[in-house]
């Protein structure tokens, strides 16, 4: 028997409650039709199947009410079915669904790229073009760095998540699951080592600027400056385990970027569009990037993705050589606008902000009682914990498993992540009150006193 369903969006009540265990008997069921039916490749954080969602919860096939601390992978940041995506979305998918960007064209896609201009740092003239996937945009922001440079090599980070095409695939750091036996990978893309402050052998006050010393030396040692095309850098990384470089890194790295003639590319995919507080990551520190690729929050959970940058870069590329038959389809953008709306109209940067404010002194406080955490780091509503054998650098991915585990039986979703698999990461919508945040970390916590 499958428990009513109610309707989502931000009326949905924002609760925890727990009808059955977590899976209860009807996602059950249908884990065993996917089972069937669904390859393998395609795992699961937690095997619950949505029914209605909204604000800062999913209800379950069982009627579970599970508090979102995840966000579908920083997605959802206005909330799921929000007000004014469903909206513009219904309006805009009775008009038409369709025409191909390259057959004929709309406003909706002109009025994206205007407002990914707008938002994006800088005040030079910009362009943009739009795609469906993170990927996808990340590959086209390298085709229009390379067709713009004449150049070829592509320089990426340790840590770095960029994707799962070929050449994205090249350029993410993490074999396992991302690219055991998928390859021959892509060529011409050089990893250097990230800024990590917590790992960083010297410590974190010499990071940035040993880190920046690395990087360009190893860029002028084994690429040459004159060869590289583009430099592509998560401003926060993400998969990778939430790693915030330290103040001066990023700006070292533009600086050099500019010197070089070389394309810095700020991959802003999970951390962009309110994410940590700014509109983009990048603005902590006021770096302004050449191009910026947005995906994830863009479009309150349609499939979209942008390119967006200098007018001369942008404009390189000669007519079709950009495209796809459905990127900046005309529902995804109608979704994206609502989106943007809504960031603008609640100042979603100011909530991610207060939403840091909620959970970095919460989870320092558990640092402080808890010797397995190792790190407390991120901005906004993209925080993490790095789990460690105490008084080590070694990661206890084990323990990470566990505490999430835990949370998602308690009704709570949390996402883990990083090259060792060892970090905990929290990335709630941005719009979830602070009664249910509340909960959810009082969740996680007692999860810590489980270990
Ligand atoms: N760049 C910085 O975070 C997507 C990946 C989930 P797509 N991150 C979630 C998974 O396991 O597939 C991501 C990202 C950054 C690029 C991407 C890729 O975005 O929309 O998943 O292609």
């Amino acid at each position: 028997m499958t428990a009513p369903v109610p309707a989502g969006g931000p009326t949905l009540p924002q609760q925890r409650r727990l009808l059955t265990e977590v899976p209860g008997p009807a996602s059950r069921e249908l884990f065993e039709r996917r089972q069937r039916s669904v390859a393998r490749g395609l795992s699961h954080v937690l095997p619950v199947f949505v029914t209605a969602a909204g604000g800062g919860v999913l209800v379950d096939a069982d009627g579970n009410s599970l508090i979102d601390l995840g966000s579908g992978i920083a997605v959802t940041s206005v909330g799921n079915s929000a007000e004014l995506v469903v909206s513009r979305v219904t309006e805009q998918v009775a008009q038409f669904t369709h025409t191909c960007f390259m057959v004929a064209p709309y406003e909706g896609y002109v009025e994206v790229c205007e407002q990914l201009n707008r938002l994006t740092p800088g005040e030079h003239e910009k362009k943009s073009a739009l795609f469906n996937s993170g990927a996808e945009a990340v590959e086209n922001a390298v085709k229009i760095a390379r067709h713009a440079t004449g150049r070829e090599a592509v320089v990426v980070f340790d840590h770095a998540y960029h994707g799962r095409t070929n050449l994205t695939m090249a350029m993410t750091a993490k074999n396992m699951p991302y690219k055991q036996g998928f390859g021959p990978f892509a060529g011409e893309v050089y990893r250097v080592p990230m800024a990590y402050p917590f790992r960083w052998p010297g410590g974190p006050a010499a990071c940035a600027a040993e880190a920046l010393d690395v990087v360009t030396g190893l860029i002028h040692a084994q690429v040459g400056e004159e060869n590289v095309a583009a430099l592509v850098i998560e401003p926060i990384q993400g998969e990778g385990g939430f790693v915030v470089p330290p103040d001066g890194f990023l700006p070292g790295l533009a600086k050099f970027c500019r010197t070089n003639g070389i394309v810095f590319i700020a991959d802003e995919i999970q951390s962009g569009l309110c994410r940590t507080g700014d509109w983009f990551a990048v603005d902590h520190e006021g770096v302004v990037p050449d191009l910026v690729t947005t995906a994830k929050g863009i479009a309150g959970g349609l499939p979209l993705a942008g390119v967006t940058g200098r007018a001369e870069l942008m404009d390189a590329v000669h007519p079709g050589g950009l495209g796809g038959t459905y990127g900046g389809n005309p529902v995804a953008c109608a979704a994206a606008l609502g989106a943007i709306d809504t960031m603008q109209k609640q100042d979603l940067p100011a909530a991610a902000r207060a939403i840091g404010d909620v959970m970095l002194p919460r989870l320092r406080k558990l640092a402080a009682q808890y010797p397995v955490i190792g790190d407390v780091r991120g901005r906004g509503a993209m925080v993490a914990v790095e789990l460690v054998r105490p008084g080590t650098l070694e990661p206890d991915a084990a323990a990470a498993s566990k505490i999430a585990k835990t949370c998602h039986a308690a009704g709570v979703i949390v996402l883990t992540c990083g090259t060792y698999g060892n970090v905990l990461r929290l990335l709630p919508p941005l719009v979830i009150g602070t009664e249910l945040l509340d909960e959810g970390l009082s969740v996680l916590a007692d999860a810590f006193g489980t270990l």
